[in-house]
């Protein structure tokens, strides 16, 4: 398991590569030019900028989480061709300053979804909460008023500006079914696999975050079934998968465990973090402790060393403690803490197994 801390950026994140530095085992960071647009090619200067930065700390830049996919092609226009060949080009450039790995997902109109970003936790610390009643069977029409009248509705990651091309996305969606999305997804994989595979590098896609459909749009990276149907989709190294225990554990039913059995070394990037998740299907985010959530944390360490895991692992969202100030849910000392948890489980497994 080779750890690494993800890090939005000089001037974009209040955590600096120094305080990362302070965390036992981690070896890299987990970035991305976040002010590149969806569909643009990334330029080479930016990206040596970063490799820079993260060098002159003894960090490398395997993992890039995450190069986001433009929305024609998740809707297959025929301008996808375009912005399919702009992502090629970006693979090729990653490879040629050594990334190994590339996150991204396949989520229509939005990433991850949230509907409090603060919520009190017990002890009085902070977490990202989801509550279902609130979205299920949102009309979107009702979604893009509620979001305008509503200053505490939060969809993290979009602009005020990008609010306006909203129902026009909706719109878009409209006869884009599972199995549409799904042939998207197949068309898009037959292009970038053999470049990345090329390049050295293992794309490795997100699930969807929750693990349902929310506003009637399709998401279909939600769970064991499908994870594996995405593995075949392209039968190939360079095609795996972010194995999120946040994401796939919001969805009680999904075993975390059993599928790093089955999937195993085409899990190249792990996301490992705890939730907590309600009778009533909300959820909250927790501490990385198991007994904090829902997720089996320690059942998920056990299966990564089982099989003899290699891939790049990062903690993942944490609460925001002390005070801090921080982005929801990368603040640096519950991730911190969940490093040293994941570790803490990692010896303590070795030096079992070990003794046996
Ligand atoms: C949230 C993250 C996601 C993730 C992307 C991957 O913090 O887990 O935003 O980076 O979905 O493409």
């Amino acid at each position: 398991m080779r750890m690494v801390f993800r890090w939005f950026g000089e001037g974009n994140d209040q955590v600096a590569l120094w305080q990362i530095k302070q965390i036992p085992g981690v070896e890299g960071i987990v970035w991305a030019l976040h002010d590149v647009p969806a569909g643009e090619e990334w330029p080479m200067d930016k990206i040596e900028a970063v490799k820079r930065q993260a060098e002159a700390h003894g960090f490398h830049i395997d993992v890039v989480e995450s190069v986001n996919v433009h929305e024609d092609i998740k809707l297959g226009r025929p301008t996808r061709d375009r912005y399919i060949e702009n992502y090629k080009r970006t693979i090729e450039k990653l490879g040629q300053v050594g990334v190994k790995v590339i996150c991204y997902n396949f989520m229509p109109v939005f990433d991850w979804i949230r509907t409090d970003l603060y919520r009190e936790l017990e002890d009085g610390s902070t977490a990202l909460f989801y509550e279902k009643s609130l979205l299920q069977n949102i009309d979107p029409e009702v979604l893009v008023r509620t979001i305008a009248d509503n200053p505490k509705f939060t969809i993290p990651g979009w602009e005020p500006e990008r609010l306006r091309t909203l129902s026009g996305l909706f719109e878009a969606y409209r006869d884009v079914t599972e199995e549409r999305l799904w042939s998207n997804l197949q068309y898009f994989l037959e292009e970038i696999i053999p470049v990345a595979a090329r390049c050295g590098i293992r794309m490795a896609i997100h699930p969807d975050d929750p693990p349902w459909s929310v506003f009637g749009l399709p998401r279909i990276m939600t769970g064991q079934d499908n994870i594996r149907r995405l593995l075949r989709l392209v039968d190939h190294p360079s095609n795996g998968v972010t194995l999120c225990s946040g994401s796939l554990g919001a969805n009680p039913a999904n075993d975390i465990p059993a599928m790093i059995r089955e999937f195993g070394d085409r899990i190249p990037f792990a996301h490992i973090r705890n939730v907590r998740v309600y009778e009533n299907g909300d959820f909250i985010e927790t501490s990385h402790r198991g007994a904090d959530g829902t997720v089996d944390i320690v059942g998920i360490v056990e299966a990564y060393h089982d099989i003899g895991f290699t891939g790049y692992a990062r903690p993942d969202h944490g609460r925001h403690l002390w005070g801090e100030e921080c982005r929801p849910g990368y603040g640096l000392y519950d991730r911190a803490m969940g490093i040293m948890y994941l570790w803490g489980a990692w010896d303590a497994i070795q030096r079992t197994k070990k003794g046996r």
